[in-house]
């Protein structure tokens, strides 16, 4: 197969506090796909990071007694946590603090400002002088009260820097007609209507209030305001602008395929300022925006940190295992459309897919195999039998349709398909009955192809889960105890070479989770103590 280059990135979380699940939900997706790509031999640049300016960080720091420096780099430790604890695969972490990054935000100002696609004009809006900020309509309400401190707040105007958005309009939406599949998930009308056919206003990219960003060399008393700042990071992390641009070219050449995640909220910043951003800059644009949808509460209110009613992911990878939390997330929550995260949802996932589905099929077939054949695997025999035969075939569609899936970033659907194989295994036993043919010695033959098909079911069914199961899918390897040339993507077409592997004890792959038990602990997760 021809190796393929992808560069796969997040967004860049707020420092401003911990992370929660919600974001979780985003790099467990990326990761699948970087995972999924990788597993497939192709040549993969997964990025992540954290979004580290911005006043709500320096205020957070100074509610804490810390400089934002040092508030960033207390968060950056949790963002470190969870992505251990979660297994994400990330090449490189970005944090817009770095000398390296905001070295490249300065010179794409200087640029932009040279070739006149940045000017100097006058930002209006609601401005709170005790809290030296300025808001928004929505955000100050119809009291025109400062959503922080709650005093009244005035409107005031301010030189500041715009990029000029307008100019790019006509090729924008040229662009979005000639690539249909730029954000798969259909949210490009939205963006349409509302911010582009109204008449798209230049973006204010830079405040003189703001203390906490990269300052203007042209201008120090003016600092970027954040989302410029923000975007840079999928460039200057490849070294855009630097001595060393190896990686740059690469992975944002041409022959790269470059997909972008990020939430419903933050679209409009991914499908419409970043490729303005990138054609004043004459860099090509990314293949696909995926903007996913978000984790809701029951009463569907977005689950975030400022509402404080996210819990983190860290007690969900300790209780249930990481495996049981990444595979909730991509195959319960409908990529692209947003999920609640509710308790009885959860336990059921688990309970019906990991632990009555795979890890029964897993736990069935080493047992019936140790009690048939003392543990080894039966020779592969052409099969003479028409379940078996079909079973084949299963595992044959199930790859075409997996594969077709995750191609097209659907990978709840991917998920689903590798599930309803092992399902099919299931249904295989109940159906071909191996006891009652382990009693008839004529049966022989007709025991030895049903036991193998079931191996390589399960063979097969791991190595797809692989991207979504780290630790998992594996584990199930090991107990069968394929090889390691086995498990290997490029063997999943590779049938019959299992004959004489002796198997290893079988062990509980997922424990099943008690109804009553896990309903309380999660409900009080998410609810707190109090409101059961
Ligand atoms: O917006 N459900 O950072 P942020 C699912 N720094 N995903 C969620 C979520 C939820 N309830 N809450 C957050 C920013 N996310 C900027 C981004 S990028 C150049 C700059 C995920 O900390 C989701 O991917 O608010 C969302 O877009 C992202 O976190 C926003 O994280």
């Amino acid at each position: 197969m021809e190796k393929k280059c992808f560069y796969i990135t997040t967004p860049i979380y707020y420092a401003s506090a911990n992370l929660h699940i919600g974001h979780a939900y985003c790099e467990v997706i990326s990761d699948t796909l970087a995972r999924y790509e990788r597993l497939k031999g192709n040549d993969v640049f997964f990025l992540t990071g954290a979004d580290e300016h911005g006043e709500k960080i320096a205020k957070n720091a100074s509610k804490n007694n810390m400089t934002p420096q040092e508030f960033v780099d207390h968060v950056y430790l949790n963002f470190q946590e969870n992505w251990k604890k979660l297994d994400i695969s990330y090449n490189k972490f970005i944090r817009t603090t770095s000398k390296e990054h905001m070295e490249v935000v300065q010179k794409v100002f200087t640029k932009l400002l040279n070739q006149g696609d940045i000017y100097l004009g006058e930002y209006k809006g609601w401005y709170c002088t005790s809290c030296e900020s300025f808001w928004t309509d929505s955000q100050v309400g119809e009291k025109h009260l400062c959503p922080d401190c709650g005093r009244e707040v005035h409107t005031e105007t301010q030189e500041a820097y715009f990029l000029n958005c307008k100019k790019y309009v006509p090729q924008l939406l040229e662009f979005y007609k000639t690539h249909p599949n730029f954000e798969p998930g259909g949210k490009l009308n939205e963006m349409l209507n509302t911010f582009i056919k109204p008449g798209l206003e230049d973006l204010c990219i830079t405040r003189s209030e703001l203390s906490w960003g990269v300052p203007i060399k042209e201008d120090p008393k003016q600092v970027i305001y954040v989302w410029i700042d923000a975007l840079l990071n999928y460039i200057s992390a490849l070294g855009y602008l630097s001595n060393d641009e190896t990686l740059f070219n690469k992975f944002w050449g041409k022959d790269s395929t470059i997909v972008q995640f990020a939430g419903r909220e933050i679209n409009r910043f991914h499908s419409i300022y970043w490729p303005i951003l990138l054609m004043a800059l004459g860099l090509r644009l990314p293949d696909t925006i995926y903007i996913h949808g978000l984790l809701l509460t029951r009463s569907g209110v977005k689950l975030s940190k400022s509402l404080g009613n996210a819990p983190s992911p860290l007690p969900l990878i300790e209780r249930y295992s990481l495996d049981a939390l990444r595979y909730y997330m991509v195959r319960e929550v409908q990529i692209g459309e947003d999920g609640t995260f509710t308790p009885k949802q959860f336990i059921e996932r688990i309970n019906n897919d990991l632990v009555n589905n795979y890890g029964n099929l897993l736990n069935r077939t080493i047992s019936m195999i140790k009690k048939y054949y003392d543990g080894v695997i039966p020779q592969y025999k052409e099969p003479s039998n028409l379940a078996t035969i079909t079973l084949y075939k299963n595992i044959e569609e199930t790859i075409k349709t997996y594969e077709a899936d995750m191609d097209i970033y659907n990978l709840t659907k991917g998920a689903s398909d590798v599930m309803s194989l092992l399902d099919l295994g299931n249904k295989f036993i109940q159906d071909s009955t191996p006891w009652v043919l382990a009693k008839d010695p004529n049966k022989k033959d007709l025991l030895d192809e049903t036991m193998y098909v079931l191996v390589e079911v399960l063979r097969i069914g791991s190595i797809l889960l692989k991207p979504i199961l780290v630790t998992k899918a594996d584990e199930a390897l090991d107990q069968l105890n394929i090889s390691t040339e086995l498990r290997e993507y490029n063997s999943i077409h590779t049938i019959g070479k299992l004959g004489g592997i002796k198997n290893n004890q079988p062990s509980v792959l997922f424990p099943r989770l008690d109804n009553e038990k896990e309903f309380s602990y999660l409900t009080e997760l998410i609810d707190g103590p109090s409101k059961k």
